[in-house]
């Protein structure tokens, strides 16, 4: 059965591939399954036959059959237990890839997000000019030990892994910044993952979808 995967209508990022959708679809194209996307407005996000798949009104969401999935890191996690490509097999390899999953969730993420939106969502607050050093460094923390740690490894943990998909996918979201080109490890890490032949695959799919559209206004 085909997997059918949510994505905006129209990205705001114009084609970036910084939506949430491109690490499911990178996730799907490095285990080799088709998928569907059913392209989505913020109006439709917001009615009830999208919130009964996601209750948080976002995407991406996952649909394989009866199964709805939504969190991106649940949706790779779910990819990466049932095909073989992204997980290890020893088992203490496998729990050490899922633990990277976390941490570029659950302990990078969060500063970059915080980034974001000083950056944009609250740019027009008198505090924010104030505040942007501040959450700046707090990345540049993070950047300074997750870099210490990859050292000069292609990867994470031995090979390619659903650990390294979420790092490089959430560390992505840094480029408008220009924090990660302060971090030259982390930025050909990045690279790296960008050039697999996985990655492109999805990124062009995103693209197609979102790159010939104007803003509107
Ligand atoms: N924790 C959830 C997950 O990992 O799946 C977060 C899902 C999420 O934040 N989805 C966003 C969304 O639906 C899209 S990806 N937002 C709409 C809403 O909440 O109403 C976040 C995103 C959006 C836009 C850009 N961009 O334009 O650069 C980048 C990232």
């Amino acid at each position: 059965m085909t997997v059918i995967i949510t994505a905006f209508e129209r990205s705001p990022d114009g084609g970036k591939g910084l939506a949430r959708d491109t690490r499911v679809r990178w996730a799907l194209e490095e285990v080799g399954q088709p998928y569907d996307v059913r392209l989505v407005s913020f109006g439709a996000m917001r009615k009830p036959a999208h919130i009964a798949l996601h209750p948080f009104g976002q995407i991406p969401t996952y649909e394989e059959g009866d199964l709805v999935l939504f969190e991106t890191g649940a949706i790779v996690f779910h990819l990466a237990q049932r095909h073989p490509g992204l997980l290890p097999d020893d088992a203490n390899a496998r729990a050490r890839a899922v633990t990277w999953m976390f941490a570029a969730l659950n302990t990078v993420e969060p500063p970059i997000l915080d980034l974001s939106n000083t950056r944009i969502a609250e740019s027009d607050k008198p505090w924010s000019k104030e505040r942007l050093p501040l959450v700046e460094d707090r990345v540049r923390h993070r950047l300074v030990q997750l870099s210490a740690r990859l050292g000069d490894a292609d990867w994470l943990d031995g090979a390619f892994s659903a650990g390294d998909l979420m790092m490089v996918s959430v560390l992505l979201r840094l480029r408008p910044s220009g924090i990660l080109d302060e971090f030259p490890k982390l930025a050909a890490y990045v690279a790296r993952g960008e050039a697999r032949s996985a990655y492109k695959r999805a990124f062009a799919a995103q693209l197609a979808v979102n790159a010939a559209k104007p803003q509107a206004g």
